[in-house]
């Protein structure tokens, strides 16, 4: 069996999580729900990043110590990732002992073999995003990742070889075409940050406390960065007494992280994994924000609800879809409490729901609800049945690009000619006849199984609502191998009642 290795980045613990934090998530959770359905043996890992001083900074605020301090949350993102249905193998935290004691061990192994050395620090750092800048880097004397101000730090430090291993790396990007991408980014990366000059980074600090003492001189705290990075090879048991899941999933097939944390990925990352002689992740996608009004979704703005509150209200899976289906993969994405409820109406409601509603109760009210197929087949059936064998594939192909938002629109393209069959065949009116029941049978087996194959492909989008449809159709037909072939719901099946999916929301009452 072929394996699958994602990740998600880990989060800095927070009790304050928008839908923005769900996007990487969420995506991520599709892609290995995705890959399973196909027969891959796949490992999904996520978790927390718990040290550094923007934590330590709001432990002090709390007047708890920093361990309490994220204790405390780390339970937030595990409850919110399961209102999510987020199927992770694994969470890491790298408060985990386990976790500490292998960062440890890299840090001593790099610095024997003499890529990390001690020097003096001086410049410029973004505490909100553990940054270390250069002066020419700052956009109007601010950080360039979020526009807050930098201060000036003086340390004694360990410094990281990363302009030994430019050339090695550059070499890489351009030999491996799709390691980042979209491919914007990788020359974003090439040319605004590697061509100039790799400088050394700075991997200790000295200026406070939470994080990983460095062995050898424990006034040391591993930089944050370092200790985050080597989560995704820590949680396979990297270097401990069982790396068998190292063994089993390393590389990672796909590093899945938001625009402004792909440089940490594409160049600090790579470098360490070639001084640590492993090899090298697929690929590292760099997805866009969700934004609102052309700004990012922020706390201090005060313009977003915790996702918990739209998915009460709307369900999880109108919260999974808009987020999958809205922003193209890659760019930025508007979000909106009224696209939300416009995208719910539109797909889900009119076309997924009445679609499945209106199936079954004909279903029901013409044959009692027992599925009947006497195969009195039109020319008008062909096209709607091509569509749907063929949908895998084309849904496959969009995948394999990450293009999810295309592979879910392709679904509701033999959803929305199902519709249009309905009205073209009119079965309320064949239904009027005595002999044009056979063909009624037909043509209500068609859309029957055109639903029962586009609900095995929306199980990795929207497994509570493909869950529905299976119930209501009655079938277990719902493997990848069963959406290849047309026929497999059983003739002689009894029907569930059917039951709306998705209520239409009404925008004047909100
Ligand atoms: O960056 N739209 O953690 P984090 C889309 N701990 N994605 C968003 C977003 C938005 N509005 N806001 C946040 C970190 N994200 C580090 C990672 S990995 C070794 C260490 C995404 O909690 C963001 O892009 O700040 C990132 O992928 C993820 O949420 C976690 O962000």
């Amino acid at each position: 069996m072929k394996k699958y290795y994602i990740t998600t980045p880990i989060y800095y613990p927070s009790a304050d999580f928008h839908i923005g934090h769900c996007y990487t998530t969420i995506i991520a959770d599709s892609i290995a729900r995705y890959k399973r359905l196909l027969g891959y043996d796949v490992f999904f890992l996520t978790g927390t990043d718990e040290h550094g001083e923007k934590i330590e900074k709001k432990a002090n605020d709390a007047h708890v110590t920093p361990q309490e301090y994220v204790d405390k949350i780390v339970d937030n993102a595990k409850d919110l990732w399961k209102s999510l249905g987020i199927s992770y193998d694994k969470f890491i935290r790298t408060t985990d002992k386990y976790h500490e004691e292998i960062v440890q061990k890299i840090f001593n192994k790099l610095y024997e073999q003499g890529d990390i050395y001690k020097g003096e620090y001086e410049g410029l750092y973004c505490t909100p995003c553990e940054s270390f800048w250069t002066e020419t880097q700052l956009v109007d004397g601010k950080c360039p990742d979020c526009g807050r101000d930098v201060h000036l730090v003086k340390e004694e430090s360990y410094f990281f070889k990363l302009s030994k291993y430019q050339d090695r790396l550059v070499k890489y990007l351009e030999e491996h075409n799709s390691f980042i991408e979209p491919v914007s980014r990788k020359n974003e990366m090439i040319n605004n940050f590697i061509k100039p000059g790799l400088e050394d980074l700075c991997v200790s600090r000295t200026t406070f406390n939470w994080g990983i003492p460095v062995t050898f001189d424990p006034k040391h705290v591993v930089y944050v960065w370092i200790d985050a990075l080597t989560n995704y090879i820590t949680a396979l048991g990297y270097m401990s007494d069982d790396d068998t899941l190292f063994k089993k999933y390393w590389p990672a097939d796909l590093h899945l992280v938001g625009k402004e944390i792909v440089r940490f990925h594409t160049i600090i990352w790579p470098i360490l994994l070639m001084a640590l002689d492993i090899p090298l992740p697929e690929k590292v996608f760099g997805h866009g924000w969700l934004v609102i009004d052309g700004g990012k979704i922020s706390k201090s703005l005060g313009n977003y609800k915790d996702p918990r509150e739209y998915i009460d209200e709307y369900s999880v899976d109108a919260v999974r879809y808009f987020v999958l289906r809205e922003v193209p993969f890659g760019n930025d994405g508007v979000f909106s409490e009224s696209s939300l409820i416009s995208r719910t109406n539109a797909d889900l409601a009119n076309v997924l729901g009445n679609l499945v509603n209106r199936t079954i109760s004909m279903s029901k009210k013409y044959f009692d609800g027992v599925v009947v197929n006497k195969k009195v087949s039109e020319d008008i059936d062909d096209d709607l049945i091509k569509t749907a064998i063929e949908l895998h594939k084309i849904v496959d192909e969009k995948m394999n690009d990450l293009h999810i938002s295309e592979a879910l629109d392709s679904i509701f393209t033999l959803l929305r000619k199902c519709n249009k069959y309905i009205d073209d065949t009119t079965p309320w009116i064949l239904a009027k006849e005595e002999d044009k029941k056979d063909r009624l049978s037909t043509v209500l087996y068609n859309l029957l199984e055109s639903i029962r194959i586009s609900a095995v492909l929306l199980q990795p989008f929207i497994p509570t609502t493909s869950e529905k449809i299976f119930n209501q159709l009655n079938t277990d037909e719902r493997t990848y191998e069963s959406c290849k072939e047309f026929g497999k719901l059983k003739e002689g099946t009894l029907l569930n009642n059917p039951e709306p999916l998705f209520a239409r929301i009404d925008v004047n009452n909100k």
